[in-house]
């Protein structure tokens, strides 16, 4: 069963890291979209994806944006999201904001004395042209503190991204309750 889940995940990052390719070898990326693409999936796999997947791949981009719920008294969540960059030029994700959100931080994991801990990411996310940034449990994501509003399972929350250059990306994070392979190493208590 793992070595499937394996192949699965090996095989999603090489449908995203194709999207980017072919994407890059376009020189209209206005009129690049998945679904007009001959080497597109089967429709069935596309009708399964979620709408998000179908969307252009234009600009910079997140793709499964999500959010585990609050646990009860709790204020404080996390964000994972795979951000894409699609535009003709580097960009750098340094700041997000959320209504009923009291602030966002960048947040990095690192590994101190065995034990892993959370730091905001100085000087932000760098996000080249053509590559992929993972936000995911264990490693880099968005810190939401003072959350006030609904942080529920099927919640979406919308959320602005804002990079260096000016740049904002709306993404709406859905909560829900994550993939229970993919363990939360991320603890606050
Ligand atoms: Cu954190």
């Amino acid at each position: 069963m793992r070595s499937v889940l394996s192949f699965a995940v090996v095989a999603l990052s090489g449908a995203l890291l194709l999207g980017c390719s072919v994407s890059a070898s376009s020189d209209v990326d206005s009129s690049h979209q998945h679904a007009a693409s001959p080497v597109a999936a089967a429709p069935d796999a596309q009708a399964e994806q979620k709408p998000m997947d179908q969307m252009a791949h234009v600009g910079v981009m997140a793709h499964m944006p999500w959010s585990r719920p609050l646990a009860p008294g709790a204020n404080v969540a996390a964000g994972y999201a795979h951000l894409m960059n699609h535009s003709s030029k580097d960009e750098r994700l340094v700041s997000a904001r959320a209504e009923g959100v009291g602030r966002v931080e960048i947040h990095t994991m690192s590994e101190v004395d065995g034990v892993m801990q959370m730091r905001p990411l100085d000087g932000g996310l760098a996000l080249p042209v053509n590559s992929m940034a993972k936000l995911q449990p264990g490693g880099d994501h968005l810190m939401f503190f003072d959350v006030t509003r609904s942080w529920n399972e099927g919640d979406s929350v919308p959320v602005t991204l804002v990079f260096e250059s000016g740049l904002e990306v709306p993404v709406q994070f859905s909560v829900k309750q994550g993939d229970a392979a993919a363990k939360d190493e991320h603890q606050h208590h």
